[in-house]
């Protein structure tokens, strides 16, 4: 297997492996907790079919491709690039590694390996011990960053954390005496954001405070998308069902009540491990980010920075030494928005 730093093969390797990437981001709402998979099938540089993987139980995106070319008995003279290691294993479909190695493509290019412990290198071999020449590492760190979720939960076995929270020019989210209320601190375009990255995660975590006092719906109302799972950490005594505003969450049936008093970073990652889904979404409050922050789990922050002063009592979060500013850009004329990660990404090791 060829995975030196001579891996492109001229620009058109490159440009067909981020046509892959493209195709991978289409089942960005979809792939629930399945990874973005794109793949092509290549032959005297023209395409033959192309695929994505959509939703769990449907084809995986190479079968799509290998379907969209018409279902040719062999790919003799192909080359099929794809942004994840074929699958080894019968899932919920047939393994496509097992497929291919029939087909017999003249070239496999692979983005990343597929750290499940399906597949982690077995469909690789299983393309190899059948001859067919596999290429592994072109766009890797593009392919790791589009599904860091995938990448983080099946390596570590935790979801990966996202932090946001909203705070305003002064620095703070809001006020510690209930009867105030909650203070509005995002615009329009800023709530309509924080929908769209509700929908990209599997589960989203508040505090008991937090949620008496602000009442968020924790629902994806503003855009498409599913609904993530909700958590409420609370401390003493477990809040009411009653008591909660998001009765009418769509998965409020479902909806986990956390102990956080006293809680340790090691008992608080336990509780990680058995969490369904790759991802979870800590939107607040100050409390409960400054625990995930203490604890260093953490993989991706986002700070909503209001241009307006608002006044309040409760401190914004501090940033950890760690986070590394990665992008920033304005939500309508009032919400700045940055975007930090980890120094070292937890889905690059
Ligand atoms: C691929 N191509 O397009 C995808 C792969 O049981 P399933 O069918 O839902 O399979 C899920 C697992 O298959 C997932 O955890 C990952 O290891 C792999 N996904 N593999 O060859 C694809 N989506
Ligand atoms: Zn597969």
């Amino acid at each position: 297997m060829n995975t030196g730093s001579k891996l492109a093969q001229g620009e058109s390797d490159v440009q067909y492996m981020e046509r892959c990437l493209a195709l991978a981001k289409l089942g960005k709402l979809s792939v629930g907790t399945n990874p973005m998979v794109g793949a092509v099938i290549v032959k005297n540089e023209t395409i033959l079919g192309e695929g994505f993987h959509w939703t769990p139980g449907e084809a995986h995106a190479e079968v799509q491709a290998w379907i969209q070319a018409g279902k040719p008995e062999s790919l003799k003279g192909c080359t099929v690039y794809v942004s994840l290691e074929p699958c080894a294993h019968q899932g919920r479909t047939p393994s496509c590694a097992v497929l291919l190695s029939r087909l017999k493509p003249e070239r496999v290019v692979v983005s990343v390996s597929d750290p499940d412990s399906r597949v982690s290198g077995k469909g690789i071999a299983l393309l190899e011990n059948s001859g067919i020449r596999v290429e592994l590492g072109l766009c890797k760190n593009d392919s790791m960053t589009l599904n860091r979720h995938f990448m983080v939960q099946r390596k570590f076995g935790r979801p990966f954390i996202t932090l946001k929270w909203a705070q305003s020019m002064d620095g703070f989210l809001g006020f510690k005496e209930k009867s105030k209320g909650s203070m509005a601190i995002s615009g329009p375009e800023a709530k309509q954001w924080v929908h769209r990255l509700r929908a990209q995660h599997n589960n989203i975590a508040i505090g008991a405070r937090t949620a008496l006092q602000d009442a968020p719906a924790l629902s994806v109302r503003l855009g498409a998308g599913n609904s993530p799972n909700p958590i409420v950490f609370w401390n003493q005594v477990a809040p009411s069902m009653a008591t909660f505003p998001f009765q009418k969450h769509p998965k409020a049936q479902s909806m986990e009540h956390w102990n956080f008093d006293k809680v340790s970073a090691p008992k608080l990652l336990k509780q990680l491990h058995l969490l369904d889904g790759n991802s979870l979404l800590v939107e607040g409050g100050a409390r409960l980010h400054k625990q995930f922050i203490q604890s260093g789990l953490w993989d991706e922050m986002y700070v909503l920075q209001s241009l307006v002063v608002k006044g309040g009592d409760v401190k914004a979060p501090e940033l950890p030494q760690d986070a590394v500013l990665v992008t920033k850009k304005m939500l309508g004329s009032t919400d700045l928005r940055l975007h930090y990660r980890k120094k070292d990404p937890a889905w690059f090791i």
